[in-house]
């Protein structure tokens, strides 16, 4: 530990950090208190926390090394890991400790914490499930790595400019980034392009040598990922492109030193942007490029690590468990039997065993057009070795189809890993099933749907291999960290184990009847709304009462999660109060926020609907502060910390058979929302486990959904059919909602009114009905803090500690190795 924090691994003391704190600053920023900016102190304290962990970390790796444990690889293209400030300290036990401290200093910690720029290297939930996922790993202290890319951008910073969405570039790493170390020793070189040729080596052997026509270097940057209240601290290590030394030699040597260093600046790029679409693939060539990069670079480090313990690279599935988090990093069966095969001369059957022991694959989604795939000629054009090497996988997995349905042509055709229905693309998702040992969807129902549906054909090949692991949210960042109050309040109530052992939040259950705790409860709740409003009003001006329900929907801006749905909801009660100004509704505040794919145009309409819509109703004096709908800017990490602490309903309400978990609604029921739903995803799981009278449930299921679209599905019926939604969806198509603009809103409402792929005019009434028992329910206050209390009481199963235990036990054979202190 650093000197000022004391000698030994015991925990810092106060005085400890406030000297450690005044080093940093002063050698590290090279500041005094009194001239110090707001940035200078959030390093000067990040870099006090980040000595905390230091020891621990690298006695984690020695311990790992010694051991030979057996490693989990996480492979990842997005890390969605929000600020690590205030989860370090946490995780470290230290909360109170340093927050005295820099008290005692004249500064405020929760101001310092957030001067952090959070690193929002993912998307969605697939990026977030990441890093709730590699912190169960530590917490769990499963010897484990996470392989990614370090992306010089992040997702887009969005802003709202006239209702619209603006996309702003993410200048993360603007004033550095304390937690990372780089660790150029360990670079690695990456080939690209170029053409195969054949040759024979030393001992007669016919082999293939791959010519590339450029490489790049990968340099790792590693973060400690410390568990919470643990000796372990695992590894989060992204990746950077940058020019290797003989970037360009046919340039430098003409003497043209500025063209090659422009060529430098090239391969420079392959790690400047996350690609910003969620349940979308652009085929782009980069895209490809940055997917086979961290690839490479992560399995060449492990294969390194396997060669430095002496073990041999035919026992690699022994040392390393790797899981493929979707398809983007499923080139890696390729490139694992390409390293073996051409760079360590292995023979092919064996590397092929290695392989398959090595890779397990989690599918994430069951919408066809979400599905990878890569045009074969872009494919050849990046990796003409591992199109070779595909082929040679497929022509012997498709001779495996033969044997077991001889003579089934078309099951040739649906299973091979090349779509030859028209232009011929690889389709990462075959590649993915063909090369693993285990495939999982992320709830019961997905896992289901992807063995009937997506993926039947791999299902019909190998049922062992199909598992459910049902996704989980960390309760240390969603809870403990998010959600002080309901904390402390809780851990007075049944002790602190609960943010260790999630299982045990069931105690609570008997709390919900006692008058006090319930009284607790719901002050919290109150106060978190209160401290919601300040923000919004901060950030789009615009006055919400704390003491109206927050009905909040929180995600991407996505067709299939029917944002669009509760507009025509609030639509439908705007206008019930101009019809009846005297209806005594509940006052309710609607809160939506959540980004756009920049050319995904109709998601960018929805939220210039909601926009819209919030822009007459807030400002109509007859709706007198009953209805307010307000659009949160930039929804990220860090915004979801003070929003689902603060919610009161959480909206999931995305068409069944669509949404393949969702992780925002178990962050919602484990701060106390109640949730109205349909039967999709974890959803399902989420109303099993807290109980029916705590989810309000509307809405077809999957197999009504199936069932109605079999039969063909006519959304005039409706139209015509119900009044109010009639009146509804003229109203929008009016120009009403904008200014007089009849022509804004009409691609959106002319879909809905002649195909509606999402089916919203099916499940409107059930939703709207719904919706009014909700507001029925939310009358009776005490019955509304006792259903909130059961609801985050029952929500155990929802830990993503769990979900690891699931992964370790079914897919990985892993176990804890705890490192001594
Ligand atoms: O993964 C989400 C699912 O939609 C959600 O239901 C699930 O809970 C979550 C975790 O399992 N999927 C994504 O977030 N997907 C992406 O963000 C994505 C990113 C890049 C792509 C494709 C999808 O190329």
């Amino acid at each position: 530990m650093n000197a000022a924090l004391g000698r030994d691994r015991s925990l810092p003391t106060r005085e400890g950090l406030k000297r450690a704190f005044l080093d940093h600053l002063l050698y590290t920023q090279n500041k005094s208190l009194a001239i110090a900016s707001r940035n200078d102190l959030y390093q000067a304290l990040a870099h006090t926390i980040r000595d905390c962990m230091l020891r621990t970390w690298f006695d984690t790796a020695s311990s790992y090394k010694a051991k030979h444990s057996r490693m989990v690889a996480y492979l990842s293209a997005e890390f969605l890991m929000g600020p690590y400030l205030g989860n370090n300290v946490l995780n470290l036990g230290l909360m109170d400790e340093v927050k005295a401290a820099i008290a005692e200093l004249g500064l405020d910690f929760d101001d310092l914490a957030n001067q952090e720029e959070e690193p929002g290297l993912g998307n969605g939930g697939l990026g977030r499930l990441a890093a709730c996922f590699i912190d169960s790993l530590a917490s769990l202290e499963i010897p484990a790595i996470g392989y990614g890319i370090r992306y010089e951008y992040g997702i887009f910073y969005q802003t709202i400019i006239d209702g619209w969405q603006v996309e702003n570039t993410d200048k993360w790493l603007r004033y550095g980034n304390p937690w990372e170390i780089q660790h150029a020793e360990w670079s690695v070189e990456i080939k690209l392009g170029g053409r195969t040729e054949t040759y024979t080596d030393d001992a007669g052997k016919f082999r293939v040598r791959w010519v590339p026509e450029k490489t790049v270097a990968g340099v790792p940057f590693d973060s400690p990922i410390l568990g919470y209240r643990v000796n372990t601290a695992n590894t989060l290590r992204l990746w950077r492109a940058e020019a290797t030394e003989a970037f360009d030699f046919p340039t430098f040597n003409r003497g043209d030193y500025l063209g090659a260093v422009s060529k430098k600046v090239t391969s420079e790029n392959l790690t400047k942007v996350l690609y910003p679409n969620d349940e979308s693939d652009q085929g782009k060539e980069l895209r490809l490029e940055q997917q086979y990069f961290f690839v490479s670079c992560s399995l060449q480090d492990m294969l390194r690590i396997q060669i430095n313990r002496g073990q041999p690279v035919t026992e690699f599935h022994l040392a390393f468990a790797i899981q493929l988090n979707d398809t983007h990093p499923a080139i890696g069966v390729a490139e694992l039997m390409r390293l073996l095969v051409d760079e360590h001369q292995i023979v092919w059957e064996q590397a092929w065993d290695v392989t398959r022991q090595t890779f397990a694959y989690t599918n994430h989604t069951l919408l066809p057009e979400a599905l990878e795939r890569w045009p074969l000629k872009l494919f050849e054009r990046v990796l003409p070795r591992h199109l070779e090497i595909i082929y040679e996988i497929n022509a012997r997995f498709l001779n495996e189809v033969r044997i077991r349905f001889l003579g089934d042509e078309s099951r040739l055709s649906r299973l091979s890993l090349i779509d030859e229905s028209g232009e011929r693309y690889v389709r990462m998702a075959h590649l993915a099933c063909v090369g693993s040992s285990a495939i999982n969807g992320v709830a019961e129902l997905h896992s289901e749907l992807l063995k009937r549906d997506v993926l039947a054909d791999f299902y019909a090949m190998w049922p062992e291999k199909f598992t459910n692991v049902t996704n989980g949210v960390t309760p240390r960042r969603w809870i403990a960290l998010s959600n002080p109050r309901q904390t402390s309040l809780v851990s007075r109530a049944i002790g602190n184990d609960w943010i260790k052992d999630f299982s045990r939040i069931k105690e609570l259950e008997p709390f919900a009847d006692d008058a006090g705790f319930a009284a607790d409860w719901q002050a919290i709740k109150r106060d978190n709304k209160i401290e919601l409003a300040g923000q919004l009003l901060q950030r789009t001006g615009i006055r919400v009462d704390p003491d109206s329900m927050f009905d909040v929907q929180v995600k991407r801006i996505h067709e299939y999660k029917r944002q669009h749905l509760a507009v025509l909801h609030i639509v439908a009660l705007y206008h019930r109060l101009k019809s009846d100004p005297n209806l005594d509704v509940v006052p309710r505040t609607f809160i939506f926020g959540g980004k756009a794919a920049p050319g995904y145009h109709r998601a960018k309409l929805i939220i210039k609907l909601i926009t819209s819509v919030g822009d007459v109703v807030n400002n109509d004096p007859a709706v007198r502060d009953r209805l307010k709908v307000v659009f949160l800017p930039n929804f990220s990490v860090t915004r979801g910390q003070r929003i689902y602490p603060a919610a009161d309903l959480s909206e999931q309400i995305s068409l069944a058979g669509k949404e393949a978990s969702g992780t925002g609604n178990m962050k919602f029921a484990m701060n106390g929302a109640l949730t109205i739903g349909t039967m999709d995803g974890a959803n399902v799981e989420i109303r099993e486990e807290v109980g029916a009278d705590q989810f309000f449930l509307f809405g077809l299921t999957a197999e009504e959904v199936y069932a109605l679209r079999a039969r063909g599905y006519s959304p005039s019926d409706y139209y015509r059919n119900n009044a109010e939604l009639h009146a509804v969806l003229d109203l929008i198509r009016s120009g009403f909602f904008s200014r007089g603009d009849a022509n804004l809103f009409a691609p959106l409402i002319d879909e809905l009114m002649h195909t509606d792929p999402y089916m919203l005019l099916v499940d409107y009434q059930s939703y709207v009905d719904c919706q009014g028992e909700v507001d029925r329910t939310y009358r009776d206050t005490q019955d509304w803090t006792r259903r909130s209390i059961l609801n985050a009481a029952r929500s155990g199963k929802f830990s993503s500690d769990r979900s690891i235990r699931d992964y370790a036990e079914r897919v990985w054979k892993v176990g804890p190795a705890p490192v001594s202190s």
